[in-house]
């Protein structure tokens, strides 16, 4: 007697992710935000209107990753990218992918103006506090105490300065509509990553404003860490310094004031861990 078994996928790739291997080290949660900005664009249907902007950093290769258009730009440069193909082509649904060097350091002057001209772009910015892609260097994200390429006995504040809280300074700009922080370092995070990302590229199709979402991420590599050792110091490190939640959020009253957030980083001890 025969029978009849229906295959009911329970996992399968989200479409909008190509089908080839990552060169991301074992551990890097690069691969996994990849994943969930995909299956974003799955959900929402975007596969064929979205451009993403890849940068300089460990995901330059990103343009090989996604199944939409991809173009790349120069260190730190994406918003700017980002801002001629939307203006040029204000149907499309235009996006970068930034780490923390091309963002928070060489780039900072180019996001906050894109901010303030609330530009109808989506940001994902990758902080996970380091240089990774040039070998570990200090970026403006490093933790006080954290030992980096450049800062072997730990992060000095009285030498380099205080870690860039980025996202609570944008959310104090008008033309910013929609800036978030979340985390990568277990599945609930990541689904809140998820939704943080849904949300800003529903702002975008709004047509509400700029959209961030700083995603906390590991670097076991040049932390010096194995896998599981990366994720627990992103989760008792990274986030007592940079405090999760919505800082702005233009359809949502309650959303976290940027002030309560500087309150919680203030407050926080020096980095314990690293190479
Ligand atoms: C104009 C310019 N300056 C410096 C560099 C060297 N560079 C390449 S990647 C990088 C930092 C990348 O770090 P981050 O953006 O944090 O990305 P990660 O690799 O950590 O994901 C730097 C300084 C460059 N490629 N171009
Ligand atoms: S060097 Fe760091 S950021 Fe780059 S792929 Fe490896 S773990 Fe990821
Ligand atoms: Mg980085």
């Amino acid at each position: 007697m025969s029978s009849i078994v229906e295959r009911i996928p329970v996992y399968e790739p989200p479409k909008s992710l190509s089908d080839v291997s990552s060169h991301y080290c074992p551990g890097c949660t690069h691969g996994a935000t990849h994943r969930i900005v995909a299956e974003v664009m799955d959900e929402l249907g975007l596969t064929d209107k979205a451009v993403g902007i890849a940068s300089v950093g460990c995901s330059v290769l990103a343009y090989n990753y996604f199944e939409c258009d991809m173009q790349q730009a120069a260190h730190g440069r994406a918003p700017a990218v980002a801002t001629g193909v939307k203006r040029v082509r204000p149907e499309l649904v235009v996006w970068t992918y930034q780490g923390d060097g091309d963002l928070a350091s060489i780039g900072t002057n180019e996001v906050i103006h894109a901010a303030l001209r609330g530009e109808k772009i989506t940001v994902i910015f990758i902080n996970n506090a380091i240089y990774g892609m040039t070998g570990g260097q200090a970026a403006p994200t490093t933790l006080i105490g954290q030992k980096t390429a450049t800062t072997p006995f730990g992060r000095d504040k009285s030498w380099s300065g205080s870690p860039i809280h980025l996202s609570e300074m944008l959310a104090l700009q008008e033309g910013a509509a929609f800036i978030a922080r979340t985390s990568t370092h277990n599945p609930a995070h990541l689904g809140r990553t998820r939704a943080a990302i849904k949300r800003a590229f529903q702002t975008q199709l709004e047509g509400k404003g700029f959209s961030l979402v700083e995603i906390l991420s590991t670097c076991p590599t040049n932390w010096g860490m194995t896998p599981v050792e990366a994720l627990k110091w992103v989760e008792e490190q990274m986030v007592p310094v940079y405090p999760l939640g919505i800082f702005k959020d233009w359809q949502a009253d309650g959303a976290r004031s940027p002030a309560a957030a500087g309150a919680a980083a203030k407050s926080a001890k020096p980095a314990e861990g690293g190479k």
